[in-house]
């Protein structure tokens, strides 16, 4: 008899800011019951109710092995981490969690329980002695925020595990996410995030980075696409086993606030840089994503222009 193969997907965080939307999009594509959601806490009404849920604490190696296991899962995608600005408040909590978590599941990998993993990188690898223009996939790295310094550990192990041991991970090197279905938590990007929401609300806001901070931004659908784009990609197409640079856009607090008051006129900010503002000095300002363009087809949809009519429509 034909053995029937499951190629059930688990998603660890699925109810933070990405999470949610990948959960969504891959229930989408491939059949609601074929996508597992998990995390520490129940999630938005529409993630609930689209697809089975699991709680799992993502730095339980036990808990994901059993879920693995009983639900025949052959793909995980690791949406749990403790961003930037939370990290730097919480220093080895976030160091445990982004680590941790990390290798549990790339040890899943190494055991053959699961067949392929994603994990996302950030733009917080590189560091002030990184070129700030159009940063180049290769370059100097030195991250000086706990986040950077987790992500780029996590990009080494990530490539260490795929040398030595064969494990299928892919990863991506997400810009600033600009989403309105779930809010963000704890990001140095989510400035934008917060300026939209404040502009429809009460038509000012008051910014926590400096109004001349550009920094490299992708609206979620086009992150998804990717996301989704790099799993689907042929093994022999991913070329790089860190993590890909990607973008889409990049901006300064000042040119989303021109472009939000294109649709809203009256709309005022002004600008009072806190510690933020030391770690978005330190990334890149533009990237180069030439490698994620060759290997795999990358190519954005949503510039600056587009996403402000997106998210001011869909925050209305
Ligand atoms: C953050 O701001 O911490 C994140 C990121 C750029 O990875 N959005």
């Amino acid at each position: 008899m034909a053995q029937i193969v499951q190629n059930t997907s688990l998603i660890i965080g699925a109810c933070g800011q990405i999470g949610t939307e990948l959960t969504l999009a891959l229930r989408k594509a491939k059949g609601a019951s074929k996508i597992i959601a998990s995390d520490i806490r129940e999630g938005g009404e529409q993630l609930m109710q689209s697809g089975p849920f699991e709680m799992v604490d993502a730095t339980d190696y036990g808990a994901i092995e059993d879920t693995v296991i009983h639900q025949d899962v052959s793909e995980i995608y690791l949406m749990a981490a403790m961003l930037s600005a939370t990290a730097e408040k919480f220093p080895e909590k976030a160091w445990s969690l982004n680590m941790k978590s990390l290798l549990n599941i790339l040890n899943l990998g190494k055991e053959g329980k699961i067949k392929k993993i994603f994990w996302p990188s950030s733009i917080a690898v590189f560091g002030p002695n990184s070129p700030k223009e159009n940063t180049p996939q290769q370059a100097i790295m030195d991250p000086t925020t706990v986040y950077g310094i987790s992500k780029l550990a996590g990009e080494r192990w990530c490539s260490y595990y795929h040398q030595k041991y064969g494990v299928d991970i892919r990863s991506l090197r997400y810009p600033g996410l600009l989403s309105w279905k779930t809010a963000p938590g704890g990001g140095t990007t989510d400035y934008a995030i917060e300026m939209y929401h404040r502009a429809v609300s009460n038509g000012r806001y008051s910014c926590f980075l400096d109004k001349d901070s550009r920094l490299p931004m992708m609206y979620m659908d086009d992150a998804i696409q990717a996301t989704l784009q790099l799993m689907k990609a042929p093994v022999e197409n991913i070329k790089i086993r860190s993590a890909y640079n990607l973008a889409a856009m990049n901006f300064t607090p000042e040119e989303l606030a021109a472009s939000i008051k294109n649709h809203i006129p009256s709309f005022k900010v002004d600008y009072a840089p806190d510690f933020r503002q030391q770690i978005a000095d330190s990334w890149p300002s533009s990237m180069d994503d030439q490698a994620a363009r060759k290997d795999w087809g990358w190519a954005p949809k949503f510039d600056l222009v587009r996403t402000t009519k997106e998210m001011l429509a869909n925050i209305s």
